[in-house]
């Protein structure tokens, strides 16, 4: 980067760069050799930096001559401002001799300024204010007083408008335009929404409606970020495809089709005001403002389906979150989280202006090449929230308005729909989709595993079960019936009276460390929590002297982590396994992984996506988030040599039972996304294996004690991290200060990280007693809130 700025000098306004920046980035690059690199990373920052455009059109630049394979790494890069007067074209004809060929690049059509019809303004600097007052009071006299409201109304308006004509002078009403080539009708919109927010916050300089202007704000630097990455492509080759695809589109069908989406959209209106953003979750908002974004939901997950020719998933939830809040998710083919591009059309949808709706849907269409006659495909399935009946209608709305086949699974939990996305897509594979085939799976591979445990009495059959009032307590009686009494749940909060996730649940027994409100149990006994989708789950159980213990993500990832290893050397398989957390993770856990375990631990940035992605580097990827979201990968060869081994008659009666029990183990996991469920009937098959009771299971490792806090600051967007979050790079001093906070502790350790669900800072903090880490976790606020722009009262001590 820092070559480049020195090559490009001070400050010019007007620069082109070509030449061979040996770098991948998908940017520049599509179809098979489609990738990204470190200088793909740099160079995109760089671009993005100077304002910079990227002419390339997709085209190898370079050919492989023993392999015939091309690749685009010789990049023409220029000003934003010149972009609107350049052609590009690569000579594939010949490579003079090299393996490069030739490019050409014209510049120098002259800069157009387009004129834009409109109405005029009345310039009241100019304006004659005497004269209509004049003129106003002569016209307002003629005014007929006799005829009814509405005629005089007329009367009225028209006798001033023609008064105001001829004393106020108006502009033309034709605008000049520059003809900037990535501009595009959603920075337009971008734009408007973001000055209406900002008229909004003049007019009041509340912090909700400042904070709605920033988010608008950003809003705007990232749709004109993808309209300028873009730009390539429509300037380029894919600007001919475009043309084509939309003279093929525009047949009358299509023309039909996008005619229902504009009538239906109508029915699901967006808010005035009102911007959103496609997070590590989802949309999640209060449900009174989701309507409009379930619809548009509806209708881009048709397109991802017709894209990806393949079943797509969205889930009506909004997890931990009060039951007044709701949301929404999208579930790619293999059941994993929506790939990161279409969580940028997402949010672009979801924030397109009623008008702007079809441009944007158009714009998803052109720049993804999407055939509208391909079928389509979309799950529903909604949570027990009120509003969750009528949000997943609006979605199946969206589905239907592009002519999608849905669907409608009704109360799931969210790993179930997962999961029958997964089974439809692998043409039944991965089980049967429906959600008694997800119970006959599950519950089988739990008989089978626990079957030939010995003595495995009542007490260590029973469980408690919070079902946080929420659709995993529907699931799990549902449930039951299948699991032959194998284990036997006391169920609690099953949504009969309480509220949802109200005082009970994963997220309040891992944050407030204490019992949800509503379990009966008694000394020693397991009990667990799901939260209100039921794909987070923590067990805990009260010790002597009724002092509470909490098993989070940490400590079930090391239980299954353990029993998994341990079933590996029994198997003889030579198959790597590796735990994946995030900072949360308690640094006793990871310490008794690495160093007592010797199994590879790895710590990616918080979201079950990063996890996921990460496991999925290893034979066998465990990953859970402290917070109990978690599953285990297993790879298609692991999961080959497991089977073979399973099989193989000529193996001794040691390394074959364990490879049967790895084989139901497979079987028992949801891989698609942490299930609750799945990970329930996991946890109890293991502890029974291993004739472990819940203490012992406890007493593995002792958590360092802890604390979670939130900060309210103006933008959270302000603070900025590296290393997995670990360390903070923004605003200046704030590291600094959570560095010298932390050396006051003994085992100490501390990050802060802005949340990516809630307008909130979260800090973490850890060390050798609960009074340090309380005091540390306060402290560090303080240093947030001085040092990021706190709002509102100072943190107070714990
Ligand atoms: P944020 O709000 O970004 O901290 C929370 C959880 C995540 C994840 C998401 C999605 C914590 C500290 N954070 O994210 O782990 O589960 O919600 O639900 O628990
Ligand atoms: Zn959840």
């Amino acid at each position: 980067m820092e070559v480049l700025e020195r090559v490009e000098g001070q400050e010019r306004s007007k620069v082109m760069w070509c030449g061979d920046f040996n770098a991948h980035n998908t940017l520049w690059v599509g179809g098979e050799g489609k990738r990204m690199d470190g200088n793909g990373q740099v160079m995109e920052h760089f671009i993005e930096r100077k304002d910079l455009v990227c002419l390339n059109d997709g085209r190898g630049t370079r050919i492989d001559v023993a392999t015939g394979k091309e690749s685009a790494l010789d990049l023409t890069l220029v000003s934003s401002t010149m972009a609107g007067i350049c052609e590009w074209e690569v000579w594939e004809e010949s490579a003079v001799g090299s393996d490069h060929y030739p490019i050409v690049c014209t510049v120098g059509q002259r800069e157009e300024e387009v004129l834009v019809d409109g109405v005029g303004r009345w310039v009241f600097g100019r304006a004659k204010w005497d004269q209509l007052q004049e003129l106003s009071e002569q016209v307002m006299a003629r005014v007929d007083m006799r005829g009814d409201v509405d005629s005089m109304k007329n009367w009225v308006r028209t006798a001033l408008v023609g008064a105001a004509t001829e004393a106020i002078p108006k502009s033309s009403g034709r605008r000049r335009r520059k003809a900037v080539p990535w501009w595009t009708e959603e920075c337009e919109a971008m734009v408007r929404i973001r000055n209406r927010a900002f008229r909004v916050l003049k007019r009041t300089h509340n912090f909700q409606h400042l904070i709605q202007y920033k988010q608008a704000q950003a809003m705007v630097k990232i749709t004109i970020r993808q309209a300028k990455s873009h730009v390539a492509r429509r300037i380029g080759k894919l600007s001919i495809h475009s043309t084509s695809l939309l003279a093929s589109s525009s047949t009358t069908a299509r023309m039909a089709q996008f005619e229902e989406v504009s009538q239906k959209s109508a029915v699901h209106p967006m808010p005035v005001g009102l911007v959103l953003q496609y997070g590590t979750a989802g949309f999640r908002t209060n449900a009174k403002q989701l309507d409009h974004v379930m619809f548009r939901m509806g209708l881009l997950a048709t397109l991802r389906s017709k894209k990806t020719k393949a079943t797509i998933g969205v889930m009506v939830t909004a997890s931990h979150n009060p039951e007044e809040d709701n949301g929404v998710k999208l579930v790619d083919p293999m059941g994993e989280m929506v790939t990161p591009a279409w969580e940028g059309y997402a949010t672009q949808l979801a924030n397109a202006e009623q008008e702007g709706l079809l441009t944007a849907l158009k714009d998803v269409i052109e720049r993804e090449a999407i055939s509208m006659a391909q079928e389509a495909s979309v799950f529903v399935g909604k949570d027990t929230r009120p509003s969750s009946e009528s949000l997943s209608q609006a979605v199946l709305d969206g589905v239907h308005a592009l002519g999608g086949h849905s669907k409608d699974y009704g109360l799931v939990t969210t790993p179930q729909l997962h999961y029958m996305v997964c089974c439809q897509n692998t043409q039944g594979r991965y089980g049967e989709a429906t959600v008694k085939g997800y119970y006959r799976k599950l519950s089988q591979a739990f008989i089978q595993l626990t079957k030939n445990v010995p003595n495995r009495t009542d007490d260590q059959k029973a469980l408690l079960v919070d079902g946080a009032n929420g659709i995993g307590a529907l699931k799990v009686c549902e449930m039951e019936t299948y699991l032959k009494n194998e284990l036997q749940l006391s169920l609690f909060n099953d949504g009969s009276s309480g509220k949802l996730n109200h005082l009970c649940g994963a997220d309040y027994v891992k944050v407030q460390q204490r019992a949800p409100k509503g379990v009966e149990m008694t000394a020693g006994e397991r009990c667990c929590s799901y939260d209100g989708d039921a794909d987070r789950i923590v067990y805990y159980y009260s010790g002597s002297a009724g002092r509470f213990h909490l098993l989070d993500g940490d400590k079930i990832a090391t239980l299954i982590s353990t029993y998994l290893k341990e079933l590996l050397t029994q198997a003889g398989l030579d198959l790597q396994i590796a735990v994946v957390q995030t900072a949360y993770a308690n640094g006793s856990s990871t310490q008794y992984l690495e160093d007592t375990m010797k199994v590879i631990v790895r710590c990616t940035k918080t979201g079950v996506k990063h996890l996921h992605h990460a496991a999925q580097e290893f034979d066998i990827g465990v990953y859970f988030e402290a917070n109990g979201h978690g599953t285990v990968l297993f790879s298609k060869a692991a999961e080959e040599k497991i089977q073979q081994l399973a099989q193989d008659s000529n193996t001794n009666d040691e390394r074959k039972r364990a490879a049967l029990l790895l084989q139901n183990t497979v079987n028992l996991i949801n891989q698609t996304v942490g299930d609750a469920i799945s990970d329930m009937l996991l946890i109890e098959a293991v502890l029974a294996i291993r004739g472990m009771t819940v203490q012992q299971w406890d007493a593995i490792y002792t958590d360092l004690p802890n604390r979670q806090l939130k900060v309210k600051v103006a933008d959270r967007r302000v603070i900025d991290t590296t290393d997995a979050e670990r360390r903070t790079v923004s605003p200046a001093g704030l590291q600094e200060a959570i560095d010298s906070l932390v050396k006051k502790y003994r085992q100490a350790r501390s990050f802060v990280r802005p949340s990516g669900t809630e307008d909130v800072v979260r800090v973490y903090a850890e060390a050798d007693t609960q009074e340090s880490a309380d005091a540390l976790a306060h402290e560090v606020s303080l240093a947030v809130y001085r040092l990021a722009g706190g709002v509102g009262e100072e943190p107070k001590p714990l």
